[in-house]
């Protein structure tokens, strides 16, 4: 339940209008007809951080750091998951995971990477062991890719005061960790994927393997944090935030998981007003796809940063092309089933919305007033939708739920009244019909109504 009054409502706002104007003058200007397009960064009401997707089942689940509103530092409490089926309209799946999570840390929930095996999810997480204040590597697991996640061994699985781990299991069934910053280390981990079956050994940071960064007699290669090991037509790559400060991302690649490593370049520039940067690579669906994170929201720098997606494709050697930050996005890598049950938390761009905890499970899109709205992108209507459903909930006197084409205020394909049903957890289902939602479209979900928040939605869908 929320209390009257929510205390980022007032900044998160203001955000997104903000962030709407800005990209709408800095991004839509050239673009010359068609809706406004704007689905970077990947989500728009919290800021997110330290990207680490994984594709399991047919879908992409993201995990990604969560930057505090006003954060002065990497003041990171709790991590977050989000899904996609086409790579533009994203699914909030909330906070399954945080620095309570593991009873001997005591803050700082920075990057981490989840990986699947035989059905059971380990995310492998640095944090702050209370014990010895030096940066540890925690380990949740869950038999969800959503979780909730529990601590998986009760203590560190490693401990040497380094950060950001990394983990692939190769073809051969091994499973490695890699983490460090200022070092690259590297063990084998057992196949229960809690314990190590090497002891920790540093990864040889050479200029070959790893570039020449100049001015920096410590730290002469240009390895800086956050590797990202992974396997692809035989060649291991890892893609690492480069150089410090500002940094780039960087990739080398090598015959074995240990190397040699022979550096390859850039990934990404230095670029979007964050100070760090952090890569997650991985085919979905037919492309390739980078994600990062830089400082794009309002409000949004090195300590309130967000996680946003490039499509790129290999080079001919297997190298990755060099990619910039985009506003726009990739494209849709699959279309939206509007006739199946969609969550009220899937979204592309989000303005002015919240989520919330649902009590009828997952989250709940909520703190919606007039003129609030989420778009959905590229959903497949084929022959036409006859009415919607949705499930609504306020503890006020509610409002109107609009279906919108074009943009957020342009044609309405359907009104449907959110009545107030006593309790922002109590839940009713509403139905209208609609109208002219043929062929595969963006529909804008759009609150209307006095001042005030209205209604939250769990869920809608479409009869066709
Ligand atoms: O998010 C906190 C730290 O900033 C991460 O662990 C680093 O990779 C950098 O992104």
């Amino acid at each position: 339940m929320r209390a009257t009054t929510h205390p980022t409502r007032r900044t998160r706002s203001g955000l997104v209008a903000l962030v709407v104007l800005a990209l709408a003058v800095t991004a839509f200007s050239a673009v010359t007809a068609g809706p406004a397009r704007a689905d970077n960064p990947v989500v728009q009401h919290v800021y997110t951080a330290d990207p680490a997707p994984l594709v399991h089942s047919g879908r992409l689940y993201l995990y990604t750091g969560h930057d505090e509103d006003g954060s002065t530092y990497f003041t990171m409490k709790e991590w977050r998951v989000w899904s996609t089926t086409d790579m533009v309209n994203w699914t909030d799946h909330g906070s399954p995971m945080n620095v309570g999570t593991f009873a001997w840390a005591s803050k700082d929930a920075w990057a981490g990477q989840a990986v699947e095996r035989n059905g059971r999810f380990y995310w492998y997480v640095p944090v702050v062991n209370r014990a010895t204040g030096r940066m540890a590597i925690g380990v949740g697991v869950s038999d969800s890719p959503t979780g909730p996640f529990r601590d998986a061994i009760g203590r560190p699985l490693a401990e040497n005061g380094e950060i950001d781990p990394s983990v692939f299991i190769d073809d051969d069934g091994q499973a490695h960790l890699y983490w460090g910053n200022p070092n690259l280390w590297h063990a084998r981990l057992n196949p229960d994927m809690v314990s190590l079956a090497s002891a920790p050994a540093q990864i040889p940071l050479t200029t070959a393997g790893y570039g020449a960064r100049t001015g920096n007699a410590q730290r002469p290669t240009l390895y800086e944090e956050g590797p990202w090991v992974y396997k692809r037509g035989g060649l291991y790559y890892n893609v690492f935030a480069a150089q410090c400060c500002s940094e780039f991302l960087a990739h080398s690649t090598a015959p074995t998981p240990t190397g040699p490593w022979t550096y390859r370049g850039v990934v990404m520039p230095t670029q979007g007003s964050s100070f760090t940067n952090h890569a997650g690579v991985i085919d979905y669906k037919g492309g390739s796809y980078l994600f990062y994170h830089n400082g794009a929201l309002p409000g949004g720098g090195g300590y309130t940063r967000s996680v946003a997606v490039e499509r790129f494709t290999y080079n001919a050697d297997g190298t990755i092309p060099r990619t910039g930050m985009s506003t726009s996005g990739p494209p849709p890598a699959d279309t939206l089933n509007p006739y199946a049950r969609q969550e009220g938390e899937t979204i592309a761009w989000g303005s002015g919305v919240e989520t919330e905890v649902s009590g009828e499970g997952g989250m709940n899109l909520s703190h919606l007033e007039n003129g609030d709205h989420v778009k959905v992108r590229s959903l497949a209507f084929g022959a036409g939708a006859r009415t919607f459903t949705a499930r609504v909930a306020s503890a006020t006197s509610g409002g109107a739920l609009e279906l919108r084409t074009d943009g957020p205020t342009g044609p309405v394909a359907g009104r449907c009244t959110a009545p107030g049903t006593g309790g922002w957890q109590t839940w009713t289902t509403v139905s209208c019909s609609v109208s002219g939602l043929t062929g595969t479209r963006d529909l804008y979900l759009r609150a209307a109504g006095g001042s005030g928040y209205l209604f939250n939605v769990d869920w809608w869908r479409f009869t066709a």
